[in-house]
C-alpha cells in the first residue's frame, strides 16, 4: 500500500506541474497507457490470490479513479486557459472606423427592412420579432385559417416531426402573422408594429422561394378605421417608392384574417415591355390589407366591440426587386460578390423619411 501513495503522490504532482495538454497527455500514458505504470500493477493482478486480489484491486481502482479525476480537472483547466488566452488575442476592436477602401455591402433585403423600420418607425410603429418555428395555433387557428385552407395542406407547408401528444405537429411560419398574435396576448392596446422576418412555403421556382421575407404590421386602438389604414399605407407606398403624387388604389380582396380586406396596388406604366413605376395607366400590385377580423381579435383576448385595427402585409424580396431593378428573385441567396458588389449598399447608407433612401 505505500507503493500505492507513492504512486499517487508522484502522479498527482506530475498532473499539478503539466504545463499543457501535451504535457498532460504525457503523464495520461505513462501512468494509464498500455504500458502504463498503472497498467502494469492492474495486470499483475492475475498473479494474486482471491483475496489479496480482492483488496488490492479495490485499492487500485480507487487510485485509478482518483488519476482520471485529476487529469479531467487539469484538462478542463489547461482548454479554460487556452481559450482565455485565444480570445484575448483574436479580441477586435469595434470602434474602428470603416476602411476607406471596404468592399463590404449591406445586402438589399438588410437595406430594405432598414427602410422600412425607417419609415414605419417615424409613424411611432416599433419592431417585433418571434420564433421561426411555429406552433399550428399562432400560425393557423388563430388567425382564423380553417382546416381545409389550403395554406394548411402539406405541399405548400414544412410541417416538422413527430407530432405531439394531441396530434399537432410544429411548422415553419408560413406568414409573419404568428408574431402579431404574440404581441396581442402579451400586450395591452393601443399596439402599433411592423413585423419583418423570414418566413417560409413550399414553393420553390423563378418567383417563389422556400425561404422569402415577409414584413407586416399591425395597428390596434379604440376607434381605428378604414381611413386609418388607407392614410398610413398611401404614405407608406410615396415614401418608400420616393414619388410624392404616386396614385395608389385600394381593391377589395378577401384574406381569413381581416374582413374588408382590400389589396394596395400602385400606378404604373408597362409600355415599351419595361416598368416604370408612378406614371401611366396601368397598377401593379404592392401590398395586402384589411380590418383585423372580430374573430382573431376575440382568438387574443380582444373584446371587437373596444378594439378594432387594421394589418397589412408585403413581400420584401418583391418590393426591393421592384424599386431597385433586380430581375430575378434567385439570385438573392446565391452570395454571388458581383451581385452584391452591383445590388448591394454602403454600409452607412442609411434612408429616412428626411433624407430620402439614397
Ligand atoms: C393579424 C391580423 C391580421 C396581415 C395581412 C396581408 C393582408 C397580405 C401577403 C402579401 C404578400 C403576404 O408576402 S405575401 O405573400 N399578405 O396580403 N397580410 S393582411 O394580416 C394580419 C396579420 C396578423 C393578427
Amino acid at each position: 500500500m505505500d507503493s500505492l501513495d507513492s504512486i499517487r503522490e508522484a502522479v498527482l504532482g506530475q498532473i499539478a506541474a503539466a504545463q499543457d495538454a501535451d504535457a498532460l497527455e504525457a503523464v495520461r500514458v505513462s501512468v494509464l497507457g498500455r504500458n502504463g505504470q498503472l497498467t502494469a500493477l492492474l495486470k499483475g493482478l492475475g498473479a494474486l490470490t482471491q483475496d489479496e486480489r480482492k483488496v488490492r484491486g479495490a485499492a487500485l481502482n480507487v487510485l485509478k479513479t482518483e488519476i482520471e479525476t485529476a487529469l479531467g480537472g487539469a484538462k478542463a483547466k489547461h482548454e479554460g486557459a487556452a481559450l482565455d488566452k485565444r480570445l484575448a488575442q483574436e479580441r477586435i476592436d469595434v470602434t474602428l472606423p470603416v476602411k476607406a477602401d471596404s468592399d463590404g455591402r449591406i445586402h438589399p433585403i438588410s437595406q430594405t427592412i432598414d427602410e422600412l423600420i425607417g419609415i414605419f418607425g417615424e409613424m411611432g410603429f416599433t419592431v417585433a420579432e418571434g420564433p421561426h418555428i411555429e406552433d399550428d395555433f399562432y400560425n393557423f387557428t388563430a388567425l382564423n385559417i380553417p382546416p381545409e385552407h389550403p395554406a394548411r395542406q402539406e405541399h405548400d407547408t414544412f410541417y416538422l416531426t413527430p407530432r405531439a401528444a394531441d396530434g399537432s405537429r410544429k411548422v415553419l411560419r408560413t406568414h409573419t402573422s404568428p408574431v402579431q398574435i404574440r404581441t396581442m396576448q402579451s400586450q395591452k392596446p393601443p399596439l402599433r408594429i411592423i413585423v419583418p422576418g423570414r418566413t417560409f412555403r413550399s414553393d420553390h421556382d423563378a418567383t417563389h422561394s422556400p425561404m422569402f421575407h415577409q414584413v407586416e404590421g399591425l395597428v390596434i386602438d379604440k376607434n381605428i378605421h378604414m381611413g386609418h389604414l388607407k392614410g398610413c399605407l398611401i404614405e407608406f407606398c410615396r415614401t418608400f417608392f420616393e414619388i410624392d403624387d404616386l396614385p395608389v388604389r385600394f381593391r377589395p380582396s378577401y384574406f381569413p384574417f381581416t374582413e374588408p380586406s382590400a389589396e394596395v396596388d400602385i400606378g404604373c406604366s408597362r409600355e415599351g415591355g419595361g416598368l416604370k413605376i408612378g406614371a401611366g395607366a396601368d397598377w401593379l400590385e404592392i401590398l395586402g390589407s384589411g380590418m383585423v377580423h372580430p374573430k382573431v381579435l376575440a382568438n387574443c383576448g380582444l373584446d371587437p366591440a373596444e378594439y378594432q385595427g387594421f394589418a397589412f402585409g408585403m413581400g420584401i424580396e418583391r418590393i426591393a426587386m421592384l424599386k431597385y431593378g433586380i430581375p430575378d428573385l434567385r439570385t438573392f441567396y446565391e452570395s454571388d460578390l458581383r451581385w452584391l458588389r452591383h445590388y448591394g449598399f454602403a454600409s452607412l447608407d442609411v434612408p429616412s423619411l428626411i433624407t430620402g433612401a439614397r
